[in-house]
């Protein structure tokens, strides 16, 4: 056999262990997927004309064996640790302190310069890979600490995790620890597909991780998104110096990541306890916006040699620790379904629950969403269930806690009038949600609707809060939005919890408020479907109020983003003789709409805006997002709140996280404000 074919699968190997480094370890592809491909499909061809040359690290074996029957046991040489936890800044100071004790070291001005490392700790899978002279060798669950399961034809197929080191200066012997994950939008995407398919969902990213690496068949294991990111190391022998590797634990994360394995970009170098509370804060913040699941923070003495005199008690070093972040979910039970009104009647069930603290508040209330989330998640009041709070999220119910039911309980059941005005409900088909019929008769309709008039992307009426619109409705001081302009400041101050100086700011603030944009005052109007954009669109398409009102269905599929339902949402609303009513009633007392001055259509085309998609993320530096938004909408850009192929521009500030990146995997061009307040001249 020619050694030139020898030569060309090893260059076709190499080519190709090195761009999936770029894709999977640095998000940095330099080839186009297609390019990978062809390359890779070049290497099959050849492997199958030579099998005689194929290797166990070669990239085309990562799916190689047949199913297991069961995993086999690999005892660790060196355990895998478990970590300690505190929940708080008092627990972390303590921690610092005991370190400082340990090692003989004293605070300065009662504060820490332990230099440590922070890292994200991901919600997965702990595991250990060990490589020798370069090669995967094999890989192992963390058991018990001692003694794990065999799952090297599991860990093979992950696309992120090399089958052979790059470069040549790796220890001989290099174990490497890690978390197995799954990021959220695979795990959202193996959910939908298990949903249509009608397959049995994961609960969350970590079990679907854990059942996808637990396969016994790695063909099934291969399907599965999952990643690892590494945080530490096992045995290490051999290799240059010593082991090779380097003094700090943050630079043998950098080592391992020009080995070729996969290190989480969060990780960060901190100095004491006030640093490593401010990384913390930081990532909690964007929790939500990152790719994967976390539960906490942890923080590594950066010293080896510091990390070697702390040493361990029991299975968990002294030299780290896990700050955790509050639970998102935790374990109550429904004491009730209550049933709300929203403004556009939606009908919306809310469990009643113990109270209990998740998500760093107690939360008594969770959305059921609609009837068929009740059904398909069969909850029933007296139930025990997962409550869920993320972020700002409104806390929902997951799920009923398996086998918690011990008795029957009666199903849920939709009301049949609504809890407010007693008006029938309806459902329309195919709609999940119900919805009351009364309208503005209904006190609830009515009070949502004066919320979002008065809401801050509206009307904007400062001290106009949800609890008083309530007042105002249930006491009769108002029926509608326009009696708001005939509040005086006598008949607010004789509310309860209302001084003389809340009820002149307010009079005020209503005063302020009668000058609304044109777009701002048809969203305002709460008509169903017209959000900000749609407002702007229909403003800057039709320049009056009274243009808009009067116009046809036809028209307003002309709109940019109006279909057949929003348009028929919009003619529906301005032929109700009582929403005329109301906005000649607005005009009556004073609100002057502010009408969009008429355009030259060129001004429009000639816009680096106009009918481009732009997406907007971070803190800019002068405008706020919503202002960045009527800016760009008015030049005939659409704002979105995802990013896509479909994107033109995103327009990036400070801490701005995954959108960018994602832009930046996507090829969407990024832009800063400055860029953007030139683009718009
Ligand atoms: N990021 C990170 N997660 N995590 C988990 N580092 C880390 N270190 C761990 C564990 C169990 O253990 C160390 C003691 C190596």
């Amino acid at each position: 056999m020619p050694s030139s074919i020898k030569k060309q699968i090893e260059t076709l190997r190499e080519q190709l262990r090195y761009h999936a480094y770029q894709y999977y370890v640095l998000d940095d592809p330099d080839i186009p997927d297609a390019e990978y491909d062809r390359l890779y499909k070049q290497l099959v061809a050849l492997e199958e004309e030579h099998p005689d040359l194929v290797t166990s690290d070669s990239p085309t074996q990562r799916v190689g064996s047949s199913p297991l029957t069961a995993f086999e046991q690999i005892q660790h040489q060196m355990p895998m640790l478990s970590l300690d936890n505190v929940f708080n800044e008092e627990d972390l100071q303590a921690f610092d302190q005991r370190i400082h004790d340990r090692l003989n070291i004293d605070r300065v001005d009662g504060d820490s310069e332990i230099g440590y490392t922070a890292e994200p700790k991901l919600d997965g899978l702990a595991i250990s890979i060990r490589y020798e002279d370069g090669e995967l060798i094999y890989a192992a669950t963390r058991g018990d600490g001692t003694t794990g399961e065999n799952v090297t034809q599991n860990i093979r197929t992950l696309q992120s995790v090399p089958l052979r080191l790059l470069g040549d200066d790796y220890p001989q012997v290099l174990e490497v620890r890690g978390e197995v994950f799954m990021p959220k939008a695979g795990f959202d995407a193996l959910n939908k597909k298990a949903k249509q398919a009608g397959e049995k969902e994961f609960v969350n990213p970590r079990n679907a991780a854990a059942g996808s690496l637990r396969q016994l068949d790695p063909a099934i294991t291969a399907t599965r998104p999952l990643s690892l990111y590494c945080y530490s190391t096992g045995i290490v022998e051999g290799g240059a110096e010593g082991n090779g590797l380097a003094d700090t634990h943050y630079e043998i994360l950098q080592q391992l990541k020009g080995f070729g394995l996969p290190v989480c970009s969060e990780i960060k170098k901190v100095s004491g306890v006030k640093s490593c509370l401010a990384y913390y804060e930081d990532i909690l913040k964007r929790r939500d916006e990152l790719p994967y699941d976390i539960d906490g923070i942890v923080y590594k003495v950066n010293d080896i040699a510091l990390q070697n005199r702390l040493g361990f008690v029991a299975r968990a070093p002294r030299w780290a620790i896990a700050h955790k972040f509050p639970a998102q979910e935790e374990v109550s039970r429904v004491v009730e379904v209550d049933f709300q009104v929203g403004r556009t009647g939606a009908i919306t069930p809310v469990a009643r629950l113990e109270p209990v603290f998740v998500g760093g508040v107690t939360v008594s209330n969770a959305t059921l969403h609609n009837m068929d989330e009740i059904r398909r998640k069969d909850i029933r009041v007296g139930d025990q269930v997962i409550v869920r709070r993320a972020g700002d999220v409104i806390p929902e119910v997951v799920r009923v806690v398996p086998g918690s039911r011990k008795k029957q309980l009666p199903e849920i059941q939709m009301l049949s009038a609504c809890p407010v005005c007693g008006s029938a409900v309806e459902q329309i088909e195919g709609e999940a949600v119900a919805r009351c019929t009364g309208g503005l008769y209904c006190k609830a309709q009515r009070a949502e609707a004066i919320k979002h008039f008065a809401s801050r992307k509206a009307m904007d009426i400062d001290g106009l809060g949800d609890k008083l619109v309530e007042l105002l409705v249930e006491q009769e001081l108002i029926h509608d939005v326009a009696d708001l302009y005939q509040l005086t400041a006598e008949a607010l101050a004789s509310l309860e919890r209302m001084g003389e100086k809340s009820a002149a700011n307010l009079v005020a603030a209503l005063a302020a408020s009668k000058r609304p944009k044109l777009s701002r005052f048809i969203y305002a109007l709460g008509i169903r479907e017209v959000g900000e954009t749609t407002a702007m669109n229909l403003a800057n398409e039709f320049r009056t109020l009274k243009a808009i009102q009067t116009s046809e269905y036809e028209s307003l599929l002309e709109v940019q983003d109006i279909g057949p339902i929003v348009a028929q949402h919009i003619v529906n609303f301005f032929q109700q003789p009582h929403n005329i009513e109301v906005i000649d009633k607005l005009l009556a007392a004073g609100i002057e709409v502010q009408e969009v001055e008429k355009r030259d259509p060129s001004e429009l085309e000639n816009s680096d805006f106009a009918g481009k998609t732009v997406v907007i993320t971070g803190t800019l530096p002068t405008f706020s997002r919503g202002e960045a938004k009527d800016r760009l909408l008015a030049a005939g850009a659409k704002v979105t709140g995802s990013i896509s192929v479909k994107t033109d521009f995103l327009l990036a500030g400070d801490k701005a996280g995954s959108k960018l990146n994602k832009a930046e995997k996507l090829g969407v061009t990024v832009i800063d404000e400055a860029t953007m307040l030139e683009m718009l001249g």
